[in-house]
């Protein structure tokens, strides 16, 4: 029976120690989130046996048919965190407008965006699903917190995280110390790190797409996608192919295993359809932080500064050298075709 453990607390108090101007906000608010993710993962455990698998009944700013899990945990986020005088203001996938903080609250220091429940095509048939989220410090000086305070590059946030609920949960986060995971240990419901310091393989193993939107992408995508599985002249070594269809648990397997995941634009989504600020900017920092990198195929996810609240990108995420084989791919179609050509990604 192993006595000494770790629990996500004494992990972050003990990051916390090595910035003596720290006030302790943002480690109570990086419990906030935990608990919450605990509040859903209960839910998630029962969802066959209680009223919440299926749709909500309604659509979300996006178009998406809300199922009744995302207004769960959209529920569960927004109450963990609007009475704790941490936070300024919030922005969710399933909100059309940014959430002010309620006026008996007081208001912190901190701008939070979430994907309160990834994955949703999955809730119902028992596939890993998640919770992204991503901290920013306010740049509004003071009072209830505003748009400018969540419309900040990726590369100003000050934590980001994900929670997967899959054959066990996890949370993986990183505050800018390297990325670290913790597993949920449902005997004493208490986060436990198992997982410090992820340094992600720099050639993957697998790559991860819809292939099904294959003819959808340009001609420059397409022959990036056959390089990952080595089907070019200039490709890379054969890859396996693997894909959830949840961001969170495809990610995940690639950041500890291995890999490359894309969502690349195509002719029904032109933007791509993953979410900047919520999905790909947080997701792109923690892969950093794990020696990987992202990009929107050739530029760096954390450059990207935001115009809206549910701005798309598209997202090649994952292994350093994978990511940079697509982005050299999408650069010499480029160069060939006379087409616009961005800075290598760093
Ligand atoms: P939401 O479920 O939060 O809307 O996220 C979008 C998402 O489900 C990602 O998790 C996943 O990577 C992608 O969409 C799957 O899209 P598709 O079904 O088109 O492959």
């Amino acid at each position: 029976m192993q006595t000494s453990v770790t629990t996500i607390e004494r992990f972050i108090l003990d990051q916390e120690d090595r910035y003596p101007e720290a006030t302790g906000e943002l480690s109570n608010l990086l419990y906030d989130i935990a608990l919450a993710s605990k509040i859903i993962a209960a839910a998630i455990r029962r969802a066959g046996l209680v009223n919440i698998l299926g749709g909500a009944g309604h659509r979300n700013v996006q178009g998406e048919d809300q199922q009744k899990l995302d207004v769960l945990a959209n529920e569960i986020i927004q109450n963990s965190l609007k009475h704790t005088g941490r936070v300024c203001v919030m922005g969710s996938e399933e909100d059309d407008d940014i959430i002010p903080v309620p006026p008996e609250y007081g208001v912190g220091k901190y701008a939070v965006l979430f994907d309160p429940l990834d994955g949703s095509s999955n809730i119902d048939v028992n596939a890993a699903v998640g919770t992204i989220f991503s901290i920013y410090r306010r740049v509004s000086m003071e009072g209830r917190g505003r748009s400018v305070d969540v419309l900040q590059p990726g590369c100003k946030q000050v934590a980001a995280g994900y929670v997967m609920y899959g054959s066990s949960t996890m949370l993986v986060y990183t505050t800018g110390q390297g990325a670290h995971g913790f597993t949920l240990d449902p005997t004493i419901g208490e986060f436990l790190l198992s997982h410090p310091q992820i340094v992600t393989p720099r050639v993957g193993t697998y790559y991860s797409v819809n292939e099904s939107n294959f003819g959808r992408w340009d001609k420059a995508m397409q022959h990036a996608v056959r390089g990952l599985k080595g089907d070019t002249p200039d490709g890379m070594k054969p890859k396996n192919s693997r894909y959830i269809g949840s961001l969170v648990a495809d990610f995940h397997r690639n950041l500890i295993a291995g890999g490359i995941f894309l969502y690349p634009a195509d002719t029904r989504n032109p933007q791509g359809k993953l979410r900047l600020l919520y999905e790909a900017s947080p997701m792109a920092f923690i892969a950093e932080q794990a020696e990987g990198s992202a990009t929107d195929g050739l530029n760096r996810i954390l450059d990207i500064v935001p115009h809206s609240l549910h701005q798309r990108t598209p997202l090649v995420i994952g292994s350093r050298e994978d990511v940079g084989f697509v982005a050299d791919a999408l650069r010499h179609a480029a160069s060939r075709s006379g087409g616009p050509i961005s800075q290598p990604v760093p």
